[in-house]
């Protein structure tokens, strides 16, 4: 998704630069539901999947591996996604990507004791974009006012929020930059349950 360097954000001791990873589309989806952990019926399956891989990506590439759960404060992931230059605050404050738009997420983190030279960083997509993710939201729940999550539960459990239950959030959805990423519409749904069981 992006890199950041030691002299753009605190980073962990050790660390010179800090790749951040995240889904890949077209093609992630198929690629976790063949998965050991999806097909085990166990909790939390997708974080048992990133560590797997990422574990071993890490392992192969002598680097460290983070995640963005399983610690208690969770690491900075939002700020250091900031920090990449490639993903930034969309007005409503979600973050949004040079090309996975508003769907933006992370699977984990590798960091590197050693400078990693990365590509120069993109055009920011906000800039001559009309918002549509600013009034996206039926309920009001997320706009560049902020977020509202008691209202954003409280409609998820009406007949008219399944949309966003199984289609994903109707404001990461609406961002044309999202839309052309590919993600199928069962990987939202998967993470709406996770966020509204
Ligand atoms: C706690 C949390 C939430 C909480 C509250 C957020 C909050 N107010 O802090 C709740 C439960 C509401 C939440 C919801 C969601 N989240 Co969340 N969340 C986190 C989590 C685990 C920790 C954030 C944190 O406290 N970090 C620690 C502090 C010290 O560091 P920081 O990250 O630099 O702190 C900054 C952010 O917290 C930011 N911030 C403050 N308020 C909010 C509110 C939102 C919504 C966001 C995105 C950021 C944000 O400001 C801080 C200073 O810069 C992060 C993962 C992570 N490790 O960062 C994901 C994360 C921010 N969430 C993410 C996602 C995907 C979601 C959901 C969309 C899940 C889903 N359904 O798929 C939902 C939103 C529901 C929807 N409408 O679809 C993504 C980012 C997505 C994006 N494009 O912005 C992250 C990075 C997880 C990931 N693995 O990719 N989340
Ligand atoms: S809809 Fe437009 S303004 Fe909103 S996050 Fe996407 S590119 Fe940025
Ligand atoms: S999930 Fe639906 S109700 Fe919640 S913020 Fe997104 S569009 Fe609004």
């Amino acid at each position: 998704m992006g890199a950041v360097q030691r002299d753009q954000a605190a980073l962990p001791d050790g660390v010179q630069t800090l790749v951040l990873l995240g889904p890949y589309e077209p093609g992630f989806w198929p690629e976790f539901t063949a998965s050991p952990e999806y097909m085990d019926r166990a909790p939390d399956p997708m974080d048992r999947w990133s560590r797997r891989i990422i574990d071993a990506l890490a392992q192969e590439l002598g680097a460290s591996a983070i995640y963005p759960f399983g610690t208690q404060p969770p690491h900075p992931f939002y700020t250091w996604a900031l920090a990449t230059g490639r993903i930034w605050s969309s007005p409503v404050q979600f973050l949004v990507h040079d090309t996975a738009g508003l769907w933006a997420s992370f699977r984990g983190a590798l960091g590197f004791s050693d400078r990693v030279d990365v590509p120069a960083a993109p055009a920011p997509p906000c800039t001559d974009c009309a918002r549509p993710c600013a009034t996206a939201c039926p309920v009001g729940a997320l706009t560049p006012q902020g977020y509202n999550v008691p209202a954003c539960h409280a409609f998820l459990d009406s007949a008219a929020g399944q949309r966003c239950m199984t289609g994903g959030c109707a404001v990461r959805a609406a961002c044309p930059v999202s839309r052309a990423f590919g993600r199928q519409s069962e990987q939202s749904a998967f993470h709406m349950r996770q966020f509204h069981p």
